[in-house]
């Protein structure tokens, strides 16, 4: 695929004087020190790894290699308003605004490998319709690894400096792919387990929606939209650190993927769509097409008492509403009229802010990205929530492997850390 990976060598020669540099110049330069609260408390705020995808500012929100979403949603090439998941891949890749030409080559390009093997259709078959979806995608996923590149090229003496090249192999070849595995782990268990083929004329949504069993247009652009949201979101969140880590190793990017999709299905991080939608489902029932804001307040009190989170609300390193959350809102007002179950997600972002706030725990008292996601899924007859992190799993691999081919090319090693006992940390506290 010869385009994208000449421009990529280019890049990568640039970027790897750079980090050269860093070392030669600035090796020995301390950037950052480390609190005994940060061991304690999950490495919050630690300045620890490279990622050269996407940034995330606390009060600014997500950044695709510099764009926020909605300079994406203007400036990438898109299919009627929203972005082509693949200009966003495009750019995730190479930090290029792809022109139309080049999103259509890649469009193309991952329409062509977008069929499975029939031997891992089959497995994914035989698997029990009530293993949840996340497994089946982490099982669909790891077995894509059978006859992957990257091994290849290792086992055949490849130079440590050319990986990145069918580490790019594998990446496409997973983005193509994990469209039809999530397809076909839906339509197994919620449907008849009836697919339709990908088609070589659609680009990843419209494929995804058709095998999932669509034919509606405006679906289509809401899962434009849902790819770009979720596609990448720095590389210190778990499913996309785990990734990272998993591939340090050099595993191919099928298997570190895998575990970022086992990273993904923790209900504090992706599975919380799943969990936002069954939370507001159930305060829908209770509260009726048209509740007050004390109708709410009343149910989020419930929640609270019972010592549980607030699913959607909430974020480790954001501060205010996420970005994301607040294009899905418009997303609504530019598309839906009157859907009952959005404008409830409307009133609660009137209300649970500031009880989050009064409770005083939440360092972010706003709703993130799975605050609204569900709820617009749901208004197009998407409405088995188990399945709603498999579709964040397919928006993330276009991050993760990005970051994947970027990991490869700029040589980064295996990962390792070293981990205290509480003993020698309290002696470290002691001694500083
Ligand atoms: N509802 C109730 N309490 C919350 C809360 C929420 N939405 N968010 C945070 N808190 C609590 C948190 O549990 C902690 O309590 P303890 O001290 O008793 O442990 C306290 O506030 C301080 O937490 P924090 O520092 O503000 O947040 P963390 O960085 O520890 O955790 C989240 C961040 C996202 C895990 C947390 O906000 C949360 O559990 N949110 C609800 C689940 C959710 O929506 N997750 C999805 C996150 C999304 F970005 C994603 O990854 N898809």
């Amino acid at each position: 695929f010869q385009s994208l990976r000449v421009i990529l060598e280019e890049k990568i020669t640039v970027n790897r004087e750079r980090v050269a540099k860093l070392r030669r110049d600035n090796g020995e330069t301390v950037i950052d020190q480390i609190t005994a609260d940060q061991i304690v408390k999950g490495m919050r705020g630690m300045r620890a790894l490279v990622n050269e995808t996407s940034t995330l500012d606390p009060y600014s929100g997500i950044k695709f290699r510099g764009l926020t979403i909605p300079e994406c949603q203007a400036r990438l090439p898109k299919k009627h308003n929203q972005p082509l998941p693949e200009s966003v891949y495009w750019l995730l890749l190479t930090g290029d605004i792809p022109t139309p030409s080049q999103a259509e080559e890649l469009r193309s390009e991952l329409a062509s490998r977008a069929s499975l093997p029939q031997h891992i259709e089959d497995m994914l078959n035989s698997l029990p319709k009530s293993l949840h979806p996340m497994v089946q995608l982490s099982i669909g996923v790891n077995s894509l690894c059978e006859g992957n590149q990257f091994d290849k090229a290792f086992k055949s003496d490849c130079k440590r400096a050319d990986y990145w090249k069918s580490a790019l192999e594998d990446a496409l070849n997973l983005v193509a792919k994990i469209p039809r595995i999530a397809a076909i782990i839906y339509r197994n268990a919620f449907k008849d387990g009836k697919i339709c083929a990908p088609s070589q004329s659609c680009d990843l949504a419209e494929n995804l929606g058709r095998m999932l069993g669509w034919d509606d247009p405006n679906f289509f652009e809401l899962l434009r939209l849902y790819l770009t949201l979720h596609s990448d979101h720095e590389g210190g969140n778990v499913s996309a650190h785990t990734t990272h880590l998993v591939g340090s190793g050099l595993c191919d990017v099928f298997r570190s993927y895998s575990s970022g999709l086992n990273a993904l299905a923790g209900p504090l991080h992706g599975l919380a769509n799943q969990e936002v939608l069954k939370w507001l489902i159930e305060l829908w029932k209770i509260v009726g097409d048209n509740p007050t804001e004390d109708d709410i307040r009343k149910y989020v009190e419930g929640t609270m008492k019972k010592g549980q989170v607030v699913p959607g609300y909430g974020h480790a390193v954001l501060r205010v509403p996420d970005p994301r959350f607040l294009i899905e809102l418009e997303y609504k007002k530019n598309y839906i009229q009157n859907d009952p179950l959005l404008n409830i997600v409307e009133l609660c972002y009137k209300v649970i802010p500031d009880m989050l706030k009064q409770q005083g725990k939440a360092k972010n008292p706003y709703p993130n990205v799975d605050a609204g996601s569900g709820a617009l899924l749901h208004h197009y007859g998407l409405r088995e929530y188990e399945f709603f992190t498999v579709l964040f799993g397919v928006s993330r691999a276009i991050g993760c492997s990005a970051s994947q081919v970027w990991d490869r090319a700029l040589l980064l090693p295996i990962e390792r850390p070293i981990s205290l006992t509480l003993e020698s940390l309290e002696e470290l506290v002691q001694q500083a």
